[in-house]
């Protein structure tokens, strides 16, 4: 009885975790066959194949979504944007003094985005977010704690801040984030 439980267990176990590795590299890459074999041919080197296979998942995603602006120089948000519906690339901005950003725009389910999600600027540039009074109180955080603006709902509400130097800036609204009202903010 005892015996036939363990083995009842282990197996149980083998057969999930070969599943969920299996589910794993397949959504990786549709030429992951090699890969898929040499895991299961060799099961003491599961755990390995595992912790490169988890990796190579997460990256491969973040890859896809940002590889439409193409080239190295790609900025790296780091499954930032994953959960975030209305997220459509970085759109170029630079050679302008201000850029507007809308708060409340139609996106994950509800008035619950920034628009565009993510954009690029040069230094010095102001960026005004603008509220447009839907989808309930909003703000504007950043992942740093460099800039926050209050909470708003009303049409019109503005806040604004100037980017000075280089770099990538996450922000999100604190009620939404879950929600993916997230943004950012690229100076170059
Ligand atoms: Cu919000």
């Amino acid at each position: 009885m005892t015996r036939d439980t363990n083995l009842t267990r282990r197996r149980f176990t083998a057969l999930t975790a070969t599943a969920a590795l299996s589910t794993a590299l397949a959504g990786c890459s549709g030429s992951g066959g090699d890969a898929a074999n040499a895991a299961e041919a060799d099961g003491g080197d599961a755990t390995t194949a595992e912790s490169t296979a988890e990796p190579t998942t997460e990256s491969g995603e973040t890859t896809g979504a940002d590889s439409g602006s193409g080239g190295g120089s790609a900025p790296q948000f780091d499954g930032w944007f994953d959960n975030v519906g209305n997220y459509d690339g970085v759109v170029d901005k630079t050679g302008n003094s201000t850029v507007t950003v809308t708060v409340g725009a139609q996106a994950n389910g509800g008035a619950f985005g920034f628009s565009p999600a993510a954009v690029r600027v040069d230094s010095g540039t102001t960026v005004v977010w603008e509220w447009n009074g839907k989808g309930g109180s909003h703000n504007v955080a950043a992942a740093d704690g460099s800039f926050e603006s209050e909470l708003a709902g009303s049409s019109g509400h503005t806040f604004e801040h100037t980017f000075e130097e280089a770099g990538t800036y996450r922000y999100a609204c604190t009620p939404h984030e879950t929600l993916g009202m997230k943004g950012a903010v690229v100076v170059e």
